[in-house]
């Protein structure tokens, strides 16, 4: 029998990535996807096969982690041997203009789908997308015991989610662990994250589309790693005898400045000439620098990643360019697989 996963957030960055990767390890892959009135699902339209197939591996299910009855019918229904939670409202500073709907989703939500894990009463393996932003004010370099100062919303929601995750291994001997992930990226992470956001310019920039590029704080520091290494990570964590949390990062930060000298820089334009400012994009309490130390995921998760902010830039800039040549399914449609190991080779 192949392994059964389900996966909240599926049609997301991470979650495309992850869908991805559990495929082609023979793996029956469930997502949970929001009805809306527009299709949403472009990150993994590629890897959908009609039901009635019999090679059908990816099945979606309509629901919410606002909606805890139709966790639980769900979880009974699919009896998955992994979950994984990367359902969130995952944009800081959109957390602030959404404060209490951040808190149901992002925090809440998490406690619905542990317990319909519980209630469920199966042995499933419980993965929750914690976040280096729990750590927010505590300066680098940040590891599995830097004591957390969330600066935001949702650092907050997260950090709920983080501590009942926890509690669940805890009370009731459950295998849920945290991964602490700091920024990974890509090109299929969100527009309105400032990488893309960055790289997307970019590549509008140099083809004449666009003239500026608004921006908000561009001296906090970062330490930006490749999504699809991400995943990865994600997976070992779960295949280890005991459930432990871990963080995931690449050990070296930069500062938006520095992405945004590699972006331009990479075709050849000064950021200078192009970036203004906008107090729009500002945070009301901003987290200034965040460095991981990746060592315990490296030691017994053999986990350790290839790409740094500044590959990744480069990286970027190249997929933006092809996509606004190409249209942008391209990102979307690009087989990603095999990017987990030699990831900048692909674009080349
Ligand atoms: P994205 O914002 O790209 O994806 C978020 C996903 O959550 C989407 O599939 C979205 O669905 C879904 N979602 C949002 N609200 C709900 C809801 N109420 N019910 C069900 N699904 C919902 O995030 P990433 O892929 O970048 O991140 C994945 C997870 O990891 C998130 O929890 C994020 O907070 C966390 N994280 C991310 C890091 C990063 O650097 N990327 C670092 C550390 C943690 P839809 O497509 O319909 O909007
Ligand atoms: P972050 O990512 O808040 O770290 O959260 P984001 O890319 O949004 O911001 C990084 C830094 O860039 C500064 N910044 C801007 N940010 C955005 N989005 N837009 C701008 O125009 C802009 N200008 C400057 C920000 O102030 C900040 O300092 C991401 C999310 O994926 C979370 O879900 C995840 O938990 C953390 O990474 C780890």
């Amino acid at each position: 029998m192949p392994k059964r996963a389900l996966i909240t957030g599926i049609t997301g960055q991470d979650g495309s990535y992850l869908a991805e990767l559990l495929l082609s390890k023979g793996y029956e892959v469930h997502g949970l996807i929001r009805r809306a009135s527009t299709f949403n699902t472009h990150r993994i339209d590629h890897l959908y096969v009609d039901p009635h197939d019999p090679k059908a591996k990816l099945f979606l299910h309509y629901g919410d982690l606002s909606d805890g009855a139709r966790l639980v019918t769900l979880m009974a229904e699919i009896k998955p041997d992994e979950v994984y939670n990367l359902a969130a409202q995952s944009h800081v500073r959109v957390s602030f203009d959404e404060p209490e709907h951040t808190a149901d989703t992002t925090g809440t939500g998490t406690i619905r789908l542990l317990e319909a894990v519980r209630l469920s009463g199966i042995d499933t393996k419980f993965y929750q997308a914690s976040t280096s932003e729990l750590y927010g004010a505590t300066p680098p370099p940040q590891s599995e015991t830097t004591p957390f100062y969330p600066r935001s919303p949702y650092a907050a929601a997260k950090l709920y989610s983080y501590w009942i995750t926890k509690n669940y291994r805890e009370a009731y001997n459950l295998f849920a662990v945290n991964g602490i992930l700091f920024n990974h990226e890509s090109p299929r992470r969100g527009e309105t994250f400032v990488t893309r956001k960055i790289t997307r310019a970019v590549a509008r920039i140099k083809a004449g589309v666009q003239k500026d590029l608004y921006l908000g704080n561009i001296d906090s520091i970062r330490d930006w790693g490749y999504a699809a290494e991400y995943v990865e990570g994600m997976w070992r964590m779960l295949q280890v005898d005991e459930p432990e949390d871990f963080v995931l990062a690449t050990g070296v930060g930069y500062t938006i400045r520095d992405f945004l000298d590699t972006s331009f820089g990479h075709v050849g334009l000064d950021w200078q000439e192009f970036v203004k400012f906008d107090e729009r994009y500002l945070r009301p309490t901003e987290v200034d620098a965040l460095i991981g130390d990746p060592t315990k995921a490296g030691e017994k998760l053999g986990w350790t990643p290839t790409i740094d902010g500044k590959e990744l830039a480069k990286l970027m800039v190249d997929a933006d360019v092809t996509a606004l040549e190409e249209g942008p399914e391209w990102i979307d449609a690009v087989d990603l697989a095999s990017w987990t190991t030699e990831p900048s080779l692909a674009l080349r």
